[in-house]
This record gives C-alpha cells, sequence and structure tokens, in this order.
C-alpha cells in the first residue's frame, strides 16, 4: 500500500491552497481545511479566493474529480501540512496562535506513522515545540524513533515553502526543497512525501536549519533591497538618477544592485527578518537597519509627494498602483496602498488610484474621497502620477500621452522623460 494516500492540508491560503491542489493532482487524496467558511465555500464550488495563474483550473479540476475535499474540520490522514498565517504582533514579535490552534485542532486525529509537517515560516526551535506539545497531549505516540517502535511513531518535520506569489505552482514543483526534520527519520520520511511531488532537489536538514534558512532567504532579500532603497536616497540627494547607477553598476560582473521602490511589502519579505531579530536583538545591527531603511523608503515617498502636490494646488494626482509588488492584486501590508491612504486623507477627491487588479477600492480610501480610475482616465485627467508598483499595463502607456505629468516614478518604469525618482 503507498505510504502517502490521504494528506490534509490546514490552511487554505496563498501557500495552502497551490499545495493542495499540486498534491490532489498527483493522484493523493487530499482533504483542505480552513476555518474561515467562506473560502470552504468559495473552494467547495470549485473556485478560488486568491488571483494566481493557472490556480483556477487547477483547483476546478481536482475539486470536480474529487481528489481535493474541502472543509472546516480536519480529519484522519497519512499527513498533515500546516500552512496557516505566522505574522508579526504590534510590538514586531512572531505570532504563533494559528500554528497553536491548527496542531490542537489535529493532535488527537493523530496515529502510528502520520507525518506532521509544518510549512508557516516559523522562528527557529518552533517545530521541536510542536513535537514537545505533540508528545506532552499524545503520550501513546513516540516521535521519529526508528526500529521495533516504528509502528507507534509519527514524524514531525519543518518544510518551508519558497514560491514566489505569481510564479506558485511553476516554483512548488521546480524549486529545491529543505527538509528539516526533528530527527533524521522525521527528514527521511518528509523526504519521501516531497518526492512525490517536487521536482527540484528535497534536501534533509535539521528542523531549525530549516526554520533559518527560510528566514536567511527574506533576511538577505529585505538586506539587499534595504541597499537600493538607501541608494536612492544618496542619488535624490545629489540629484543623480538612481537607475543609471544601478544599470551602470551592475555591468560590474559581481555587483547586482536590486530594484529600489516605494518601501517593501507583502506579508514575507517585510515581516520574516523581524523573526530573527527577535530572538537575537544583539547580533541583529544589519537586519534591523535594512528595516528601517525600508519603512523609511516609504515616509520619505510620501513626503516627497507631498512637496510636489503643493506646488500644484488644484491638480488631480494619479497614483499609480496599490498591490505590494508587480502584477498581483495582493494588498497586503503593501507601502503603495500606505501611500496612497495617507495622500487621500490629506487630499480626498483629488486622489486618483489606479490598480488593473482590483475592481473596488478598499473602503478606507473611498471613504476619504479617492477615486478608482483606469490608467487611461488617469492619465488624461490628473496632472501629477505617482508611480508606486511596476504593473505591466503603467509600463505600456506611451511617453505621448504622460508628457504633461509631473512623475514621482519609484520603480524606474517611466525614465524616458525628465522625471523626479
Ligand atoms: N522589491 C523591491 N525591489 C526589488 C525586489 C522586490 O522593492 O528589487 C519589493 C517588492 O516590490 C515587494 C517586496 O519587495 O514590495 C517583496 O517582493 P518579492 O518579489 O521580493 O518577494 P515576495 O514577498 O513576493 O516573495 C518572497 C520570496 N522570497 C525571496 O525571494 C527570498 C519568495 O520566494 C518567498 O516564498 C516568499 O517571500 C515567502 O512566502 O516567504
Amino acid at each position: 500500500m503507498p505510504e502517502f494516500q490521504k494528506v490534509a492540508v490546514i490552511g487554505l491560503g496563498y501557500i495552502g491552497l497551490p499545495t493542495a491542489a499540486v498534491i490532489a493532482s498527483r493522484g493523493m487524496q487530499v482533504v483542505g481545511v480552513d476555518t474561515n467558511e467562506c473560502v470552504v465555500k468559495t473552494v467547495t464550488s470549485g473556485s478560488v479566493h486568491i488571483a494566481e495563474p493557472d490556480l483556477d483550473g487547477l483547483v476546478q479540476k481536482v475539486v470536480s474529480n474529487g481528489s481535493l475535499v474541502v472543509t472546516t474540520k480536519p480529519e484522519q490522514a497519512d499527513v498533515f501540512i500546516i500552512a496557516v498565517p505566522t505574522p508579526i504582533d504590534n510590538t514586531k514579535r512572531p505570532d504563533l496562535t494559528s500554528v497553536t490552534a491548527a496542531i490542537e485542532s489535529i493532535v488527537q486525529l493523530l496515529a502510528p506513522g502520520n507525518l506532521v509537517i509544518i510549512e508557516s515560516t516559523s522562528p527557529v526551535g518552533t517545530t521541536e515545540s510542536v513535537a514537545k506539545r505533540i508528545s506532552k497531549l499524545r503520550s501513546d505516540l513516540s516521535i521519529g524513533t526508528n526500529g521495533k517502535e516504528r509502528n507507534a511513531s509519527i514524524s514531525v518535520a519543518y518544510c518551508p515553502e519558497r514560491v514566489l506569489p505569481g510564479r506558485i505552482l511553476t516554483e512548488l514543483v521546480n524549486n529545491d526543497r529543505c527538509i528539516g526534520g526533528v530527527t533524521a527519520s522525521c527528514a527521511r520520511q518528509a523526504q519521501r512525501f516531497y518526492k512525490m511531488f517536487v521536482r527540484g532537489a528535497c534536501i534533509a536538514t535539521t528542523a531549525r536549519t530549516a526554520e533559518l534558512v527560510k528566514l536567511t532567504e527574506n533576511a538577505f532579500r529585505d538586506t539587499n533591497i534595504a541597499f537600493a532603497n538607501e541608494l536612492s536616497l544618496i542619488c535624490d540627494r545629489f540629484s543623480i538618477n538612481v537607475w543609471e547607477v544601478i544599470d551602470l553598476a551592475n555591468r560590474h560582473p559581481r555587483v547586482n544592485v536590486l530594484r529600489p521602490g516605494p518601501g517593501v511589502g507583502g506579508h514575507c519579505i517585510a515581516v520574516d527578518p523581524w523573526f530573527i531579530i527577535d530572538s537575537a536583538p544583539d547580533l541583529t545591527r544589519i537586519m534591523k537597519a535594512s528595516r528601517e531603511v525600508n519603512d523609511y523608503k516609504t515616509t520619505s515617498t510620501i513626503e516627497r509627494a507631498i512637496a510636489v502636490i503643493e506646488d500644484h494646488p488644484y491638480a488631480n494626482v494619479a497614483c499609480c498602483g496599490l498591490a505590494f509588488k508587480a502584477n498581483v492584486d495582493d494588498l497586503r501590508e503593501s507601502p503603495a496602498l500606505e501611500i496612497s491612504l495617507d495622500l487621500a486623507k490629506k487630499y480626498g477627491s483629488r486622489i486618483k488610484v489606479v490598480e488593473p487588479n482590483i475592481r473596488e477600492l478598499p473602503l478606507q480610501l473611498s471613504e476619504y474621497g479617492a477615486e478608482l480610475l483606469d490608467i487611461d482616465k488617469a492619465v488624461r485627467t490628473c496632472e501629477i502620477a505617482v508611480l508606486l508598483v511596476d504593473h505591466d499595463e503603467f509600463k505600456m502607456v506611451p511617453l505621448a500621452e504622460r508628457r504633461h505629468l509631473d512623475v514621482i516614478d519609484t520603480r524606474g518604469i517611466w525614465q524616458d522623460m525628465p522625471v523626479r525618482t
């Protein structure tokens, strides 16, 4: 009998739902679990609640052929994957409430031979604590033991996801995976499982190492973006075009400066470094400074926009983009949203928002009188543009149609005209 026939995925968000759908498409029976009844209803009807290329078609297929079933309550399975959010609280400390609740919801269902995998981004030591908690609540089960006791044992592992929104389905299958076991046998069992649907290498390590690997990846990117953002502030002071500096510097064979922007958004890069900072505050000077630089870039963009708007007392302002990055509809932790909101608070109906990936403005923005326009109408009716996201739709606006605009280009995509960077 195959070792992994039935898989329960707890949490059907940006990671859980695509993971559940991919596993279901590989011939395993999958139960997707989410406490949000709207999510369960949507997916049960074969639809999706998140925009991600090709996800709708895949979910439709696996739901209609019965290999993915969705519910609010977990049930017995061979493998349990925890893919719930792990945000930071107001004091920037990791909030593991959802992981704890997910574990509590499955612990009494566990049976010998089961595999429990945490995919949620977690501070170092979380998986070991989870294993201890399971041992405490289920003294009949041992964790990761081999040999004679094997039938009474379960495995616990940490296997971080590293997929890029916008490319999730491809990266889920093709990226290498780092598989951290609480014991070596736990890692081996998890490795066997991931090899069933991952084409990339599945590399075994300890749970603690895998936890830090995930945090390292995102902290590394945050620090590199901070370098680019700091450089953009320096260039502004010296009236030098930062995009030209980066382009020329990157011609050096060993230099690769990333792109500045209006700050760092999303629920990962701007959050995960805090997991490391929180656990080693005395050792994380670069990571903390990077977070501060990236947050300051949002503040400085607001200040620059205000300075330009104050120079044009009656002008309408196009805030181009609300999403946290190009070509997605995700507004979570978005600096573009924060900037547009601040400007709408101050300038009300003069603010015209362009976001091609949403149908309705978030309530906070419309309450201040801001209006959602398409890009063509916005460039026609505004005199100022604050370009916040490098969506494809914005890249395609010809120079002739935006020549009249006073532009703050935080993404460097309208560099064919004299602009403020
Ligand atoms: N950004 C810049 N300049 C750049 C690159 C990005 O300002 O040169 C900004 C984006 O505009 C956005 C933010 O950074 O606001 C994050 O975007 P991103 O594309 O760098 O990353 P995410 O948040 O979409 O996904 C990241 C990825 N991590 C890494 O690249 C190390 C992804 O692989 C992870 O799976 C994901 O976090 C996650 O879930 O942790």
